[in-house]
């Protein structure tokens, strides 16, 4: 993640529908056309002035400066139709994705250049209610992303607007709630917009109530409140108040050069299933039945559930015909663990541990990884393996990031003969030491997992950056340990700083030592005791 140079920062905001553009019509609010002219007359959104004197084509705004040396434009394409989200499904999502790669809306002729190439950055402008779903997906279909992409829109229409707008049966004048008084529409777009144009942040994001959240984390939380949105096991990547504040630690950073990879072959036959106390097995029965290939089951609590054998033995037999089960908890916070018999019972009878993702990214997880070519669960069993191969090592990451050594121990249990390394080529060890998890680390080590493992970047050798966090803080038994373990201290970490820069800069000279001596040594091993 950087701060994006140059004195032009070029996005494409790609609007979708949702309340930030609605209008009322027979007192009931739809989508509504023209966000763009809109925009082009609210001063916060566009310096007529600077766009005159540029001689800026009709299509394409630009901010009032937000830094003396930089200026954000931007064009809407404005997609047709225009949807209330509820409306939209995972062939809407793709389409927004291959918007971005380049086509443009289906309506106009390709532009010569690619609008990924053209554009510094995207944003989306989509509906509230189904926007984590609709980050979820993105975030599965855009791979190789280089470029910041950001959805934001705007709760419902505030009290005030509502009672200069009475509910009528006639039809009404055309108003568009972005100019309503009590309208967050307009924060999180302008906060979307200068967060894309200033910062590079390549992965999908979600913009709400000055929060900037990974897209695949979050979840709606409320109708009405402006803070409709939370991630409730990851905390926010920015977060906006007087100054940007960026968890530079969560935030992804720019791997290698690959050319973006727009997945559209998403497997639509995915679903969800909340159960319920005496949900009957009938009813299970017959939600698993073909054309599901995958199934994303909200449980109780930890990933509890009834232990009807007959409800099992649907699982059981539905898991068996290759369908994939995943175990997600309906609560809010939390994850699924193996504290309970009720959730073991789940595991055997073939349902796969969610951990913590929420229902949103699970599906779509399964339908990008059911969607994958060559992929047909068609009850083979090397092909569920894959399936396993593709879901634990990122499941396994999350629980070592957050330190949940009951839920770590059962993953890297269940993906003992394999590789735990997910598609960035992050192990857990990797997620355990950059969120500074000192029990996980001690696990993953003792499991053999290697120290000097790599991602794919090669960029970010992550277990160096331990080496600075652990000279920063003086902790030379962390850096004993670590030395012992195998971990080559003396390599730069993400930042070109070695541990001993570190140690020096703050003075901790005891640690300065400890690495002097490492220096002179033959490697790693030259810092036991
Ligand atoms: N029904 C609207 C939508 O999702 C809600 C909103 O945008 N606040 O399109």
């Amino acid at each position: 993640m950087a701060r994006a140079a140059g004195p032009e920062r070029w996005l494409l905001a790609v609007y979708t529908g949702g309340t930030i553009g609605m209008r009322s019509e027979r007192g009931v609010l739809v989508p509504g056309k023209g966000l763009a002219a809109v925009l082009r007359m609210l001063p916060m959104f566009h310096d007529e002035e600077h766009a005159r004197a540029r001689g800026l084509p009709e299509d394409t705004l630009v901010l009032p400066p937000a830094s003396p040396d930089q200026r954000v434009f931007y064009t809407v394409l404005e997609c047709q139709p225009l949807f209330d989200s509820s409306d939209m499904t995972i062939t809407e999502w793709v389409q927004i994705a291959q918007i971005i790669e380049e086509l443009g809306c289906l309506s106009r002729p390709p532009p010569l250049q690619s609008h990924y190439a053209r554009y510094d950055g995207f944003v989306v402008i989509h509906g509230t209610d189904t926007m984590a779903f609709a980050a979820s997906v993105l975030s599965f279909v855009l791979e190789n992303l280089q470029k910041t992409v950001i959805l934001t829109g705007a709760q419902e229409w505030g009290a005030g607007y509502r009672s200069v707008t009475p509910g009528a049966s006639a039809p009404q004048q055309i108003r568009v709630p972005i100019h309503a008084l009590w309208n967050d529409g307009r924060e999180n777009l302008l906060g979307a917009l200068l967060l894309a144009g200033q910062y590079v942040i390549p992965e999908v994001c979600l913009f709400f109530q000055n929060q900037l959240f990974r897209g695949n984390r979050v979840t709606k939380v409320d109708a009405r409140r402006f803070a409709a949105f939370c991630s409730p096991n990851l905390p926010p990547l920015a977060a906006v108040g007087a100054d940007v504040s960026i968890n530079r630690e969560l935030v992804c950073r720019v791997r290698g050069q690959g050319r973006l990879v727009v997945h559209s072959s998403m497997e639509r036959n995915v679903g969800l299933l909340r159960l319920y106390p005496g949900i009957p097995a009938s009813l299970v029965r017959a939600f698993l039945q073909p054309p599901m290939k995958g199934v994303v089951m909200e449980t109780f609590g930890s990933g509890n559930g009834p232990t009807k054998p007959d409800l099992l033995q649907e699982l059981r037999a539905a898991a068996e015909r290759g369908l994939v089960i995943v175990n997600c908890t309906h609560c809010l916070q939390g994850a699924v663990t193996s504290d309970y018999g009720a959730g073991v019972a789940l595991s055997g009878a073939g349902t796969v541990p969610g951990f913590d993702m929420t229902s949103e990214a699970a599906l779509a997880k399964l339908s990008y990884v059911l969607g994958l070519p060559g992929l047909s669960l068609d009850g083979r069993k090397e092909e569920a393996d894959e399936m396993w191969d593709a879901l634990v090592p990122s499941l396994a990451c999350a629980a070592a990031y957050t330190g949940d050594l009951e839920a770590l121990q059962v993953l890297v249990e269940l993906g003992s003969d394999r590789s735990l390394e997910d598609f960035s080529g992050q192990t857990p060890l990797h997620a355990a030491a950059r969120a500074g998890q000192a029990g996980a680390v001690t696990m993953l080590l003792q499991r053999g997992l290697d120290v000097n493992a790599r991602d794919k970047g090669g960029l970010s050798p992550l277990l160096l950056a331990v080496g600075g966090r652990l000279a920063s803080r003086a902790d030379c038994e962390g850096l004993r340990a670590w030395g012992q373990a195998g971990a080559d201290l003396r390599q730069p970490g993400y930042d070109g700083h070695s541990a001993l820069h570190v140690a020096e800069a703050a003075g901790n000279l005891e640690a300065v030592a400890l690495l002097q001596n490492l220096r002179g040594g033959a490697g790693g091993q030259a810092l036991g005791p």
